[in-house]
């Protein structure tokens, strides 16, 4: 039992510092490595971007000869395979830990196992699942990816405490105080990709950029990332609407245009921009939603964050398309003429949909609600 707490003390800053990558590691999961040789940490590291060295890798680099019979404390089950790097696994052995401990399995099928296997045949002691609920919530997208080719789909929604999400007349500036809009700053740029509707960007002229200095403070010293890199931007519009002088193509390069209808000449002015414009099935002249997200699963987008109008967001509910919801709820009524989170058709009690919360917090005078959709 009292090795139990201590190794999960040290899961804890190992969990801390795959944090760190909360806003880089793209299409990778966040993993952190602390190495602990007689109660003393020797090595802390973190993985930061595709390409990049493995925690573990930078880890054993920093402890150097001192590594050896040491206790790695990893959040993940080390890769046991040759990717862009080198397997983890044959670096743990081969540098003597003696011990190595993790949150959560790697569901990634070129490790799945294997990595634990070849610390065991190497006779290294293996302690895993330690923590895994606080690693799945860190890497649920890149999880879920593994397990089924689609990324982890979350939605957020501003709401008054009536349940309206705009007015009549499309105005919804601003539902929620500075707290809540900081924290969807957060969801924003853990996400590879935002997804909105033409409306949105025609009704807001919306950048839905991440904005450095309006993260939560916690976060805001990784903001500097965002100079390099913003996720991108999705906008879904089937008859390609979209006016070029958008602010949406401010920061064009990361700027995905999905239509259903074919316009070379439109098409090119907005590549001509620097952003991409892709044309996918439709469903009744409308872009196919189930097509986007697989599409997003195929160029190895982990997380999604839609933040949409009522139309879009219920579209996605109704065929099933969302994973999770984050509903920012601020002390307001709006009243009836105001408009609804969901546009969906449910006419009987026994049809209305279920969700599963799974976080409530308090944000300045606003709750956040988060739930699970599918369950
Ligand atoms: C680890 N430690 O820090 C990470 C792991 O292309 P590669 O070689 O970088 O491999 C990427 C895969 O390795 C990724 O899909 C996941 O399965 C695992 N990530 N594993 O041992 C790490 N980032
Ligand atoms: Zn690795």
């Amino acid at each position: 039992m009292k090795h139990k707490s201590r190794h999960k003390k040290y899961l804890k800053k190992a969990l801390r510092l795959a944090a760190k990558g909360m806003f880089t590691t793209g299409a990778n999961p966040r993993v952190g490595c602390l190495l602990v040789k007689n109660g003393q940490v020797i090595a802390e590291a973190y993985h930061q971007r595709v390409g990049e060295p493995h925690a573990e890798a930078l880890a054993l680099q920093q402890a150097g000869s001192k590594a050896a019979g040491a206790t790695a404390y990893v959040t993940l089950e080390p890769c046991s395979h040759q990717g862009r790097n080198p397997p983890c696994a044959d670096a743990l052995i081969h540098a003597g830990i003696k011990r190595v401990v993790v949150c959560n399995d790697d569901p990634n099928p070129l490790v799945a196992g294997q990595g634990y296997d070849k610390l065991r045949n190497a006779g290294i002691s293996v302690i895993s699942g330690l923590l895994a609920e606080r690693g799945d919530e860190l890497n649920r997208g890149f999880f879920h990816r593994m397990h089924t080719c689609l990324p982890w789909v979350r939605c957020k929604l501003a709401q008054s405490i009536d349940g309206r999400t705009a007015m009549a007349s499309g105005e919804s500036f601003w539902i929620t105080g500075k707290p809540a809009r900081s924290h969807v700053q957060y969801w924003r740029g853990r996400s590879g990709a935002i997804i909105t509707g033409i409306e949105t960007v025609l009704a807001d002229d919306c950048q839905l950029t991440v904005r450095p200095d309006q993260l939560p403070q916690k976060y805001r010293k990784l903001g500097h990332d965002f100079a390099q890199q913003q996720p991108l931007r999705v906008v879904i519009d089937s008859e390609l609407r979209i006016p070029p002088a958008a602010r949406v193509f401010e920061h064009a390069a990361t700027v995905l245009v999905v239509t259903a209808s074919e316009n070379r000449q439109k098409s090119q002015q907005l590549e001509a921009l620097g952003a991409q414009v892709k044309v996918l099935p439709d469903q009744q002249g409308a872009v196919d939603l189930g097509a986007v997200i697989r599409y997003l699963g195929t160029i190895e987008i982990n997380e999604v964050l839609v933040e949409s109008g009522p139309t879009l967001a219920g579209a996605m509910l109704q065929q099933q398309l969302l994973d999770e919801l984050l509903i920012f709820t601020a002390p307001v009524i709006m009243g009836s003429a105001a408009r609804p989170l969901f546009k969906i058709d449910i006419e009987e009690m026994a049809k209305r949909l279920h969700i599963k919360p799974i976080q409530f917090k308090a944000l300045g005078n606003d709750w956040l609600i988060r739930a699970l959709v599918k369950q």
